[in-house]
């Protein structure tokens, strides 16, 4: 880190504001689940544990957390019903960090990758081409040379979509007519960007097929015909989960995970959901890392993901 905290008074703000929903939720659900008690007991423990699963943070992760609050009250013998946001903020952070995947501090790429390249992953609508088009305005703030590739070929207006992101971004975009071949345009944005020194490509994919098998044999050729213009490319396979969709944003992980090496995870539509709570089970869960959560639909409304950061804004610091 340098001189200055990479997360901004700004950053703090944004992410604050996005969360605000889940963290309403939360807190008025503590609040209930300790009204009338002055000490941490079993039956404040039963209710935390029914607070955190019906705030999308799933069952396994919850029983962790509450096992060891458990022996935290059984160390401390006393705690407080006051001392438990604080006791929950301090304990989730430690549990996420334990899983030994580092936070990104920044919108960077490896320097010896060129072009890095990202194949970003997803169902339809959870907001891929959003995110591709938030990550390129961020890579090209950060002085790097980006490519997109429309390999969405599937619905007429998603072209036109990631067109429009690189118009906005300023960025060029490989794309062919609806219905081409996806990997054949992943093979012609590979290739011009090779030819171009670009430093990151990131390309689009359909959300939806006619089945799911076909989705992940079609998402399997692209990856092969890449390999063909950079042999280690995709670098990172981003799945991007909407986190609005709570437990079903974790069901997706586990079936794109087990049928395509994923490597990096995008949670979006934090903002206006109370659901948020999902990424502390989804960073917990996958032994991969949450790289970016989206807070809103602008431009500027991608924020990489901080474990610490994330807990100090939904319980307070
Ligand atoms: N509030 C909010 N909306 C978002 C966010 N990310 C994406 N969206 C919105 O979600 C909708 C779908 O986003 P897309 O980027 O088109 O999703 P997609 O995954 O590319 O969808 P398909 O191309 O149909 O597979 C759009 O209206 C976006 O503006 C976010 O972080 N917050
Ligand atoms: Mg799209």
């Amino acid at each position: 880190m340098g001189i200055f905290s990479f997360f901004s008074k700004e950053k703090k703000e944004t992410l604050d504001k996005g969360l605000s929903k889940t963290k309403e939720n939360v807190f008025s659900k503590i609040t209930r689940a300790i009204a009338g008690k002055s000490k941490v007991d079993d039956e404040v423990l039963d209710n935390l544990e029914e607070v955190l699963i019906t705030s999308d943070v799933g069952v396994d992760t919850t029983l962790k957390i509450i096992s060891r609050i458990e022996d935290r009250v059984a160390r401390d013998k006393y705690v407080t019903t006051g001392e438990l946001t604080a006791i929950l903020r301090e304990e989730i952070a430690s549990l996420l960090t334990e899983n030994h995947t580092e936070d990104l501090e920044s919108f960077t790429v490896p320097e010896d990758k060129k072009p890095y390249v990202i194949m970003v992953v997803g169902v339809n609508g959870v907001g891929k081409t959003t995110t591709i088009g938030k990550l390129a305005y961020q890579f090209k703030k950060a002085g790097k040379n980006v490519y997109l590739g429309a390999a969405d070929t599937f619905r007429a207006a998603a072209v036109e979509q990631l067109v429009i992101w690189s118009e906005r971004v300023g960025v060029p975009i490989v794309k062919q007519k609806m219905g081409s071949d996806p990997a054949s345009v992943a093979f012609d944005t590979l290739s011009s960007a090779k030819a171009n020194g670009a430093d990151v490509v990131i390309i689009d994919t359909a959300g939806r097929l006619h089945n799911k098998i076909n989705l992940m044999n079609e998402l399997t050729k692209i990856k092969n015909v890449m390999k063909k213009v950079v042999p280690d490319a995709p670098h990172e396979v981003l799945l991007v989960l909407d986190g609005s969709t709570g437990q079903n944003a974790f069901e997706q992980a586990k079936q794109f995970t087990a049928a395509t090496e994923v490597n990096a995870l995008a949670v979006t539509k934090l903002d206006g959901t109370a659901k948020g709570g999902v990424v502390i089970g989804i960073s917990d869960h996958f032994r991969i890392p949450v790289k970016y959560i989206g807070l809103g639909e602008g431009i500027e409304d991608l924020q990489v993901f901080n474990r610490k950061e994330f807990v100090n804004s939904l319980f307070g610091e």
